[in-house]
C-alpha cells in the first residue's frame, strides 16, 4: 500500500487544508508524540485555517526514540486524526507539521532551529519525566547523567538542554524574542519550565550562565497552560482502519476523543498564532484552570487505571462501567476535589465532573489502564497531592486521595519488572522482601515521590495502610468500602 506523503496526497486527489507552498516555520515543537499531534499540531492548523494565517509552520523535534521520525519524516510531516465518539467528525489530514527533526541523531539542528529568526514560539510536550526535575522540589536535577552531559557542553539532548542551548545561540544572534510554551500537565508548567531554565544557567561555568539567564528575562516569556484531549496509543488496528478509509498508509495516525481544549495565558513574547480562533481561551491567569483539569480529571484518571489494573482491567472505559470503581472516583472528585478547590470563573464544577466521567466512559477509545498508570512517580505530586494537603488543613480525611495512592502503591509492589516509571529501579529497591500493607506503605513513603510533611503523617499513612489492605483484598472488599 502506498505511503502517505504530499504527492501520494495529490495523486489520491487530495488536498492538505493548508497550501504548502505558502506556510512558513513559525513553531519549534519538542516532543512530537501522539497527543501534541491531535491536539498542538492540530489545533495550530485550524487557528491559521480561520484567521487566514501561514507564518505558523511547525518543526517537529522527535524524543528519544528513531520511531516517530521514522513514522512522520517519510511522510513530509502528514499525519490523520480520527476522532472517535459522539459528536467525532470526519477523517483529518494535518498538515501543519513542516519539518521533522530527529532529537538524539541532530541535536545541533534543533537548536539552530530555536535560535532561527522565524522561530516566535518554542512548545513541548515531553511528559511529566521529560523536565528531568525533583518530583517534590521542582529543581532541576543536575545529578541525573543527561543534565550533566548537556551542561558539559554535549551535543543538547534533554528537553531543557535543547531550550537552553538554542536560546543562547539565539542572544548570540540577536534572534529576538521567543515564547516558550510546555503543554505538559504539571501545575505552573511555563513557570516550572523557565525555572529549569534558569536552574541550567545556574550551572553553566563561567560568565555564560549569567548572559543566559539575563538574556531570557529581557527576551523570552514562559506562559502558562492547560492542555486537554484524551489520546490513546495508537494500534496496528487503527492503522489498519485508516488505511482502509483513506486509502493510503498512515503509518504517524493518531486517534482521540472529539473533545479538546487549550487555556494559554495571555504573556507572550513576540507574536504567536491565533489560537483562540481555534477555540483556544487565551486568559490572564490558567491556575484555576491548570487546578481543575489536574485535579478533577487527572486524578480521577489515576484512579481508575491504579483500581482497574488491580482488578484486571486493561481499559479505562472497563474501569469507568465498573460500579465500584466509577464510584470511587465519583466520591473522590465530588467529597475531597471540588470542596477544596477554587473552579474558574464560569466552570460548573459538578457539570465539569459529569462530563469528565463521562468522556472517560467512551468505548470507542481503548484508552489503557497501562498508559495511564505509567510514570506515577511523576504524577501523583501534581494530580492527588494538592488536594491531600487542602483537605488534610481543612481539618478533614483525604480518604479518597489515599486511595489513589495506596492503589499506585499496590500497582508498584504488584507490578514487578514490567513497572514503567523512571523510578522503577528506586521504587522496587525500597520494597520490602515480605511483609503486609504496613510496611509496603512505610517503604514507599520513604521515596521521593511524597513531601516531608506527608511522608510521615500519622493520618495519611493510617489511611493508605487501610486502603492498601483493601486493594489488596480485590473487588469485593473494594465494592464494600466504596457503599459505606
Ligand atoms: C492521562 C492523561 O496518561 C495519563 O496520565 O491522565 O494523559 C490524560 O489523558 C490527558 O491529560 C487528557 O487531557
Amino acid at each position: 500500500m502506498t505511503r502517505l506523503d504530499l504527492a501520494a496526497l495529490r495523486a489520491a486527489g487530495r488536498t492538505t487544508a493548508l497550501d504548502r507552498a505558502d506556510l512558513r516555520t513559525g513553531v519549534v515543537h519538542l516532543g512530537i508524540g501522539a497527543f501534541y499531534r491531535a491536539h498542538g499540531a492540530f489545533l495550530t492548523e485550524e487557528a491559521m485555517l480561520a484567521a487566514g494565517e501561514t507564518g505558523w509552520g511547525i518543526s517537529a523535534v522527535t524524543g528519544r526514540s528513531a520511531r516517530v521520525w521514522e513514522q512522520l519524516a517519510p511522510q513530509d510531516g502528514l499525519f490523520t486524526v480520527t476522532e472517535r465518539g459522539e459528536g467525532a467528525r470526519p477523517l483529518r489530514v494535518v498538515s501543519s507539521v513542516r519539518e521533522t527533526l530527529s532529537g538524539p541523531a541532530d541535536p545541533w539542528a534543533v537548536a539552530e532551529r530555536i535560535a532561527h529568526p522565524d522561530t516566535r514560539i518554542v512548545t513541548l510536550t515531553v511528559t511529566e519525566k521529560g523536565y528531568l526535575a525533583h518530583p517534590v522540589t521542582g529543581r532541576l536535577d543536575t545529578g541525573d547523567a543527561r543534565v550533566r552531559a548537556d551542561l558539559d557542553g554535549g551535543p543538547p539532548l534533554t528537553p531543557v538542554g535543547q531550550i537552553a542551548r538554542g536560546l543562547q545561540l539565539r542572544q548570540l544572534r540577536d534572534a529576538g524574542p521567543v515564547t516558550v510554551l510546555s503543554c505538559d500537565n504539571l501545575p505552573d508548567n511555563g513557570e516550572l519550565t523557565a525555572a529549569l531554565v534558569a536552574d541550567f544557567a545556574d550551572a553553566l561555568p563561567g560568565a555564560d550562565g549569567e548572559r543566559l539567564r539575563s538574556w531570557v528575562q529581557a527576551h523570552a516569556a514562559f506562559p502558562n497552560t492547560m492542555v486537554d484531549r484524551i489520546v490513546p496509543a495508537t494500534t496496528a488496528a487503527d492503522l489498519d482502519a485508516v488505511e482502509a478509509e483513506l486509502g493510503l498508509r498512515d503509518e504517524a495516525a493518531v486517534v482521540a476523543e472529539p473533545f479538546h481544549q487549550w487555556v494559554i495565558q495571555d504573556r507572550f513574547a513576540g507574536p504567536r498564532p491565533r489560537w483562540e480562533a481555534a477555540g483556544a481561551t487565551i486568559t490572564g491567569d490558567v491556575r484555576p484552570w491548570e487546578a481543575a483539569k489536574l485535579r478533577v480529571l487527572n486524578a480521577s484518571h489515576s484512579l481508575l487505571a491504579y483500581l482497574g489494573l488491580s482488578v484486571g482491567h486493561t481499559t479505562i472505559a472497563a474501569c469507568a462501567a465498573d460500579d465500584a470503581v466509577a464510584t470511587a472516583a465519583h466520591r473522590l472528585v465530588h467529597e475531597e476535589v471540588l470542596p477544596s478547590l477554587t473552579l474558574p470563573e464560569g466552570l460548573d464544577g459538578a457539570a465539569y465532573a459529569a462530563s469528565v466521567l463521562s468522556r472517560f466512559a467512551n468505548p470507542a477509545l481503548g484508552h489503557t489502564t497501562a498508559k495511564v498508570g505509567a510514570d506515577g512517580s511523576q504524577k501523583l505530586g501534581p494530580r492527588v497531592v494538592p488536594t491531600v494537603r487542602d483537605v488534610l488543613a481543612g481539618g478533614g480525611e483525604p480518604r479518597w486521595s489515599a486511595l489513589v495512592v495506596a492503589a499506585w502503591m499496590h500497582h508498584v509492589a504488584t507490578a514487578g519488572p514490567g513497572l514503567e516509571d523512571p523510578l522503577a529501579d528506586s521504587l522496587r529497591a525500597l520494597l520490602p522482601a515480605g511483609g503486609g500493607a504496613r510496611e509496603v506503605v512505610a517503604a514507599l513513603l520513604r521515596s521521593e515521590v511524597f513531601p516531608g510533611d506527608l511522608a510521615s503523617h500519622p493520618v495519611f499513612t493510617e489511611l493508605l495502610v487501610h486502603w492498601y489492605g483493601v486493594v489488596s483484598a480485590g473487588g469485593g472488599a473494594l465494592a464494600a468500602e466504596v457503599a459505606s
